[in-house]
């Protein structure tokens, strides 16, 4: 059985690299599978404990949610902490999970910075609530954008190593299922997870800066599309986009050392359901001249619709709050029979 999970902190306006990364993929496999998706609101607390605006992030990224194309019926859909077997469970991962394999993270390190002393707990302890969130339903597939490769990598050595920790047990319970770890069939309780990163473009990249990913917390609004962008926005920020003065090649290869021209012909690939190939197809040989009021044309075009319908489902805040707690209930039910069995096998006495 495949089951879907993927998640959105409540941080901020989402653009252009979250909707490629993440949402497009989410209302793709809407058919094709079981899927959770989570606004995931403890996860937001790891940078900034207090928000003033918390609430209304939370359900800003439940309106991008809906107003993509994800059906709160067909699948689940709610908000993190009001399913409490994630932080459970992640006190369990808590004590998985070795404080070296946290202190290798990439976005640890990046997010804390110099400072790491002063970084939060949460923060040092963001990828075992990830992986709590992915578990806690046993998903065996997470779509995400590349920058969350990481994150899944550890999520699935959690995983082995409560199997490893915990075999006698999970095998005297009858709770495993049988699955490859490399040449071997073991028989684990928590899936080993497989991330969806492919596509035609995995990371987007700031429209400003072609070595940086297109982020939330960059201060320049220029260097990323924020979904709630106007056409003339979405205009001005492509027309501004760094390129180099070369024209475009006529082979994906001619991309290789031109991270700006990559960065544009991914986007237009994967807002148009294409490949870099038939993008260049048509455009090789051509100016940026050219090509990027074609590029605003096609964003604005599968942009606006989503901007507006997100404006009409937020005009009903009790309706989003009511999606939710529906969800919530249906996840919550999911995830407590895992942890049902979780408690069993450790060994801590429920009821
Ligand atoms: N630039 C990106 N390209 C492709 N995918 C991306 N994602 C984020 N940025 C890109 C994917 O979006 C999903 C939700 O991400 P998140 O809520 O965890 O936020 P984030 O990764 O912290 O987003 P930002 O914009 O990068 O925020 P800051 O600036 O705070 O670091 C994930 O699937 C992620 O891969």
């Amino acid at each position: 059985r495949e089951l879907v999970f993927s998640g959105v902190q409540p941080t901020g306006n989402l653009h252009l690299g979250n909707y490629l990364g993440a949402l497009q993929k989410f209302v793709a496999l809407q058919d094709s599978h079981e899927c959770i998706y989570c606004v995931v609101d403890l996860h937001s607390l790891t940078a900034t404990m207090a928000h003033d605006d918390l609430a209304d992030q939370t359900r800003s990224i439940t309106a991008a949610f809906l107003a993509s194309g994800i059906d709160p019926k067909k699948n689940i859909v709610f908000n993190q902490s009001q399913v409490l077997q994630h932080a459970e469970l992640a006190w369990i991962f808590n004590c998985v999970a070795r404080i070296g394999w946290m202190n290798r993270m990439t976005q640890f390190k990046d997010k804390a910075g110099k400072d790491r002393e002063n970084a939060s707990l949460g923060l040092l302890a963001y990828p075992s609530l990830m992986a709590a969130d992915i578990l806690v339903y046993r998903a065996t597939h997470v779509p995400v954008g590349d920058d969350q490769k990481q994150h899944l990598e550890l999520t699935r050595d959690i995983a082995q190593k409560f199997n490893n920790d915990f075999s006698g047990r999970i095998a005297e319970l009858g709770y495993g299922v049988e699955m490859e770890v490399g040449e071997e069939k073991v028989n684990g309780f928590f899936p080993l997870t497989e991330p969806l990163i492919e596509g035609a473009i995995t990371r987007v990249m700031s429209l400003r800066d072609g070595s940086k990913k297109m982020s939330k917390s960059d201060p320049s609004d220029l260097s990323r599309i924020n979904l709630t962008d106007d056409a003339d926005a979405i205009a001005k920020k492509i027309k501004k986009a760094k390129t180099d003065p070369e024209a475009l090649p006529s082979e994906v290869d001619g991309l290789a050392e031109r991270p700006e021209a990559q960065n544009l012909v991914g986007i237009y690939a994967a807002l148009s359901g294409a490949t870099k190939a038939d993008v260049l197809a048509e455009f090789g040989g051509r100016q940026f001249s050219e090509f990027k009021p074609a590029l605003a044309e096609l964003a604005v075009e599968k942009l606006s619709p989503i901007a507006g319908e997100m404006r009409r489902i937020l005009a009903d805040p009790a309706y989003i709050d009511g999606v939710l707690r529906e969800g919530a209930g249906r996840a919550r039910e999911k995830a407590e029979a895992t942890m049902k069995m979780v408690r069993e096998i450790i060994g801590l006495i429920d009821g």
